[in-house]
């Protein structure tokens, strides 16, 4: 066992690309126009910006929706042809895009590409009345590319090419500030090459693994390593299957989306309580809950909380700690009709671990879902 903290961990990652957060996360998706009803509904984002036919584009229609300081892209293809449609085709509705904001779009193409990153979007810079946006991209796992985003003071919505969109349907926020950690499932055997990317094109460090031996329940067994650029802002878990029992969970997913791609996004609140309880009502389906005994044990196993348990029991919330703190957790079911992207709910209070004391209630949670959907 390792006797750094995370701070000292992350404080080992190389600096040649400054990541601010995450600028956005966009979508490929077969009904843009519904996408954002159901983030702005279910989930509380807000209405942000539009681009599509009116505004001059034209193949393609894009929302953008934001809560906190997160972003999320809609964009649907408008035609079979576009590259957009053919993502849909094969993955399903997914996540094309994991941005970056970065203070030089230009340099980290430069930086990442010279080391073995591979180009998707050469540097650009885009101009408009409110400002200048500058952006490059390259390619990650599977189809997935990390879009560089440099904002010159930009005022407008979102960056030029889209127009303001003032909607008269404004469902309130549910408490979501940042995106905490976006998780991608590689194939088989693609852990170790996919750590290495992260630590060559990238300068993060590996701040964290779990093994099989580790997280292997009746079946759903996998592995996993946290990857982590210098500052925190932007970290990358990365799963692997693994040989158990029945099928691993990011079988199950590789098998649906097609290939890698990202499994979960985290996102992270102030009061889990009051999220949990709003998204419930909108109708964001979790998780079932553990056990009975699981909720019994939180006192011996974790220490004190500020919270009451009763509460996290009766919305099935996850409680785990660390050398640093603790944390709360939830996982909502998959978004989409395919068994692949879902989201996590996180409140952390210290602890900056990702749950490894919940994996056992969590994955068994997760298998009940796999075989009622009749692949375990
Ligand atoms: O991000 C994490 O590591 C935690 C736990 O398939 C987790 O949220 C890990 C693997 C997985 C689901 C959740
Ligand atoms: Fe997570």
């Amino acid at each position: 066992m390792s006797t750094l903290t995370f701070a000292e961990k992350i404080a080992q990652a190389e600096n040649f690309l400054p990541i601010n957060g995450t600028d956005y996360i966009e979508f490929y998706v077969g009904n843009a126009k519904q996408a954002a009803h159901y983030y702005k509904t279910a989930f509380g984002f807000q209405s942000v910006a539009y681009a599509g036919p009116e505004t001059g584009v034209r193949d393609r229609a894009s929302y953008v929706l934001q809560q906190g300081k997160i972003r999320l892209v809609l964009t649907t293809g408008l035609k079979s042809d576009s590259p957009i449609s053919e993502h849909v085709k094969k993955h399903g509705d997914g996540v094309k895009i994991l941005a970056l904001w970065v203070d030089d779009a230009y340099s980290a193409f430069e930086e990442t590409t010279k080391r073995g990153g591979k180009p998707y979007l050469e540097p650009v810079t885009l101009t408009d009345e409110n400002g200048e946006v500058r952006m490059s991209g390259i390619y990650t796992y599977g189809e997935t590319i990390h879009m560089f985003i440099e904002r010159k003071n930009y005022s407008g919505a979102f960056m030029p090419g889209y127009e303001k969109w003032e909607s008269s349907y404004n469902p309130e926020e549910a408490g979501l500030l940042y995106v905490d950690h976006c998780v991608g499932n590689v194939d088989w055997n693609r852990m170790v090459p996919t750590v290495e990317w992260y630590e060559k094109v990238m300068g993060f460090v590996n701040i964290l693994s779990f093994d099989d031996k580790q997280i292997n329940t009746e079946y759903s067994a996998l592995m996993s390593k946290v990857m982590s650029n210098g500052n925190g802002f932007a970290k990358f878990p990365i799963n692997e299957p693994a040989e158990g029992k029945k099928k691993s969970q990011v079988e199950e997913y590789l098998d649906f989306y097609e290939g890698e791609g990202v499994q979960h996004i985290a996102v992270a609140t102030r009061d889990i309580i009051h999220t949990v309880t709003e998204l419930k009502k909108r109708g964001v389906e979790f998780l079932s809950a553990p056990p009975e005994a699981y909720y019994d044990m939180v006192p011996e196993r974790v220490g004190h909380i500020d919270e009451d348990i009763k509460k996290l029991q009766d919305l099935g919330i996850l409680i785990d700690h660390d050398e640093e703190g603790y944390l709360l957790q939830i996982f909502t079911k998959p978004v989409e009709d395919r068994p692949t992207l879902f989201f996590e709910i996180i409140e952390r209070h210290g602890a900056q671990s990702f749950g490894a004391g919940n994996f056992k209630a969590l994955f068994e949670a997760l298998e009940r879902e796999q075989e009622r959907r009749g692949n375990l």
